[in-house]
């Protein structure tokens, strides 16, 4: 038998079991799916293309981007109003959020730098280095948690962006790419996944997805118009238990429920 026709009948035999293997297995890999419900709706600025959301001292902080159009503002959390808004220089796309020892962590896209903003203020307070492209941040346990749009998440010392560690994203053994948003629940780690309509919910402490929750309901009419309108901001109150998503460009942010998700989804609040 020559090489060829030993190699043709091995790619028949490969597409047989993998044939096979499809029909045997019916049930769908990976973790469990639980839908969101909307049970509050917050109107949100349609103009802003939202990077990243977050709940502190008892509003919403958000991040924008576009080149041109980045800022930072603080909305109010019961009729979503922009109670304080600072743009961001032309040269910067602003990425993710995050509350951090008193200040607002913003990073950039591609500019290789991290914003650092007074709250009450919005103003800018100092800059430092990013590694990588800035797509979601979130602290945990101290530290700032950053995605690259990679299947990987950095952890960082908030106070010089030294590299703490990172963490390999992966559902039922395979990585998890095109993490952006992030939010800690529970002391785990919710992360929306870029043009999809699931947020994973992130063990921190092994990086497997433990759970996703599925915001398709709310996200569609949004990308219906356009695509580039994705989910893309999760927000948190911990005194409450209240979450909140929204995405680019969408006219609400919702505060959802995520019903049946199982035990394992939720570790401690403490040390966040
Ligand atoms: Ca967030």
């Amino acid at each position: 038998m020559s090489r060829i026709a030993s190699l043709s009948l091995c790619r028949i035999f490969a597409a047989a079991l993998c044939l096979w293997l499809g029909v045997a297995s019916a049930a769908p890999a990976g973790a469990p799916v639980v839908t969101a419900q909307s049970v509050a709706r917050i109107p949100h600025d349609p103009a802003a293309f939202t990077q990243g959301l977050l709940f502190a001292d008892g509003v919403f902080y958000e991040s924008t981007g576009l080149y041109g159009q980045s800022s930072r503002r603080r909305l109010d959390p019961a009729t979503g109003r922009v109670l304080a808004k600072v743009s961001l220089p032309p040269s910067l796309f602003g990425e993710g959020l995050a509350f951090a020892g008193g200040r607002l962590y913003q990073l950039t896209w591609r500019e290789g730098r991290v914003l650092t903003a007074d709250p009450a203020t919005l103003r800018p307070l100092s800059e430092l280095p990013l590694p990588t492209e800035g797509w979601g941040a979130t602290v945990l346990d101290g530290a700032l948690v950053v995605s690259d749009g990679t299947a990987r998440l950095a952890f960082y010392d908030p106070k010089d962006m030294t590299l703490l560690g990172s963490l390999a994203v992966t559902d039922d053994g395979a990585p998890v790419d095109n993490l952006n948003e992030l939010e800690t629940v529970g002391g785990m780690i919710w992360a929306n996944v870029w043009h999809e309509t699931r947020i994973a919910v992130v063990d921190p402490a092994t990086g497997r997805v433990a759970a996703w929750v599925d915001c398709s309901a709310l996200a569609r009419p949004v990308t219906a118009r356009d695509p580039e309108s994705v989910l893309n901001g999760i927000a948190h109150d911990p005194a409450t238990g209240r979450i909140w998503v929204t995405g680019k460009n969408w006219p609400a942010i919702h505060e959802i429920k995520a019903p049946g998700l199982p035990l394992g989804t939720f570790r401690s609040e403490a040390g966040k």
